[in-house]
């Protein structure tokens, strides 16, 4: 175990663990490595769902791994999950068998407060968080009340959730009007019967799906709008310099 590993920040206490948080668990390189390959070799996936009476955007692209016992069989050979997993257990052993991915392309982008949920979720399991790219800020709240308690995910961070904290808390990833370049999660958690889920649901309008353009390879896209259209606003400018592409981004009502 690492020196790093050892020293994890406690931020909520319960019988499993509670939520821990290591703001270094992978060196800088190591993790704009993880970052960079992710982002180009993900199946990046813009979903829609149902919300109330309409089906809304999901406001980040998402992708998913599931995996059995010998997860570099089932693994994609080209992205580093692999490596990333071996890292955790290290640091935090599990029945972990799926990898979950965020990709917030700007301040835009977010997550409403939530609890994963119980019903795909082994009990007792952990859920292992890394985080790429750009620091955003998630805010963890516990359902009986008071004020939420704010921590910047640092790139190469791993947050820790319990299955119990799931219980307790809410945790989620605010939009911001602050110019963010993109940021990655990567959620390992124990799935019951993961390889029998159904997929992902991709996005119904085919014009949103895969709307991530690797940031490598995508030149700045122009930003002059015409008078007519609305405004760009700062994150999205941000956003294109960061490799995102403005145009792209949904105008509706999201869903979380
Ligand atoms: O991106 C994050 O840090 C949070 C993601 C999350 O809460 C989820 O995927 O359920
Ligand atoms: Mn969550």
């Amino acid at each position: 175990m690492d020196l790093f590993a050892a020293t994890p920040l406690q931020l909520v206490d319960d019988a499993e663990g509670g939520i821990r948080y290591w703001p270094a668990f992978v060196g800088e390189d190591e993790a704009a490595a993880w970052f960079q390959a992710l982002c180009e070799g993900c199946d990046w996936q813009h979903q829609r769902r149902p919300m109330y009476d309409r089906v809304v955007d999901v406001p980040r692209l998402q992708a998913w791994y599931p995996f059995g016992e010998e997860p570099g069989d089932d693994l994609p050979a080209g992205l580093p999950l692999a490596a990333m997993l071996a890292r955790v257990q290290a640091t935090v052993p599990g029945a972990y068998n799926s990898a979950g991915l965020n990709l917030y392309r700007d301040g835009q982008d977010s997550v409403a407060m939530h609890n994963d949920k119980l019903h795909m979720l082994v009990p007792g399991q952990p859920i292992a968080l890394v985080s790429l790219g750009a620091p955003r800020r998630m805010n963890i709240r516990a359902k009986a009340g008071g004020r939420a308690l704010g921590i910047d995910l640092e790139p190469g961070s791993l947050l820790v959730m319990s299955h119990a904290s799931q219980t307790t808390h809410e945790h989620g990833i605010p939009k911001t009007t602050k110019p963010v370049p993109p940021r990655m999660s990567v959620v390992f958690r124990a799935r019951p019967d993961v390889f029998s889920r159904p997929p992902m649901q991709p996005a119904t309008d085919e014009t949103r799906q895969r709307t991530f353009t690797p940031v490598r390879t995508l030149q700045r896209p122009p930003l002059a709008p015409a008078p007519s259209q609305r405004s760009v606003s700062a994150a999205q400018q941000a956003a294109a310099g960061a490799g995102v592409q403005p145009a792209l981004r949904p105008a509706a009502k999201t869903g979380r």
